[in-house]
């Protein structure tokens, strides 16, 4: 998979080189680029924003830098990229989507900063590329970067070769809509603390029984929102 980064902080990108991603990255698994949108200016100053039309608080990000930007970038390969910009103002970024943008072969992330991108440049975009605009969750960050840390980090451990054991891909938080049992190692007591009785047992059955329960009454107490409505009242 390729991957492009434009933004104007191309070292906030920097844990992209370690861990897994990293390892991924030289291996051959993932191509990344990262690329400093100050460098598709063209005066002294490398000025990337000016200020609103019809006023209002702060800045926003001029149309033409951005389009030169994503001009150069899309002319880099010879497929359409799916053009990601995150932001509080788009859909939610969720594991089904991290599933599906992990069958792209090209991504391209566009880091808004300030008040945001002039929007023009979104349907500008259309033209060379598939536009979608998605956010982490209902909160508010200073700019796209640390949110395409965390959508590549969930998108490239979906590939192939990247994470070693593909088992531990299966039985995850978000996989099947059940968050994930609790899990213990040694010793078996710890700080007057014991680990459950059953996962001593070897019993396989009654494991993975207490687990399925565990991963039920978890859900029900952190996000109820993740299970089916309970059925309506029956009538008397
Ligand atoms: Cl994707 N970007 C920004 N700037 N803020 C966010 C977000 C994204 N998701 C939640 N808050």
């Amino acid at each position: 998979m390729r991957l492009d980064v434009v933004t104007i902080f191309p070292d906030y990108l920097a844990p992209l080189d370690l861990s897994l991603i990293g390892k991924a990255r030289r291996d051959g698994l993932i191509e990344l680029h990262v690329h400093d949108l100050r460098d598709f200016t063209h005066d002294r100053h490398r000025t990337v924003d000016d200020t609103p039309y019809g006023g209002g608080a702060g800045m926003v990000m001029k149309p033409q830098p951005w389009a030169e930007a994503l001009e150069y970038v899309a002319g880099q390969g010879d497929s359409r990229p799916t053009l990601i910009v995150p932001g509080p103002g788009g859909e939610r970024f969720t594991q089904p989507t991290a599933r599906a943008l992990a069958e792209e072969p090209w991504l391209v992330f566009a880091c808004g900063r300030y008040e945001g991108i002039d929007e023009r440049v979104y349907e500008w975009a259309t033209s060379a590329y598939d536009v979608r605009v998605l956010s982490l969750g209902d909160y508010v960050l200073n700019g796209g970067e640390v949110a395409v840390l965390a959508m590549v980090e969930a998108v490239a451990r979906l590939l192939p070769g990247v994470i070693g054991n593909a088992e531990s891909l299966v039985e995850e938080s978000h996989e099947d809509g059940l968050l994930e049992y609790p899990v213990y190692t040694k010793p078996a007591v710890w700080q007057g603390l014991s680990v459950p009785e059953v996962l001593l047992s070897g019993d396989h059955g009654r494991i993975a029984q207490w687990r399925h329960e565990q991963r039920i009454a978890r859900t029900q107490a952190r996000r109820p929102d993740l299970l089916p409505p309970p059925p309506p009242p029956a009538d008397s």
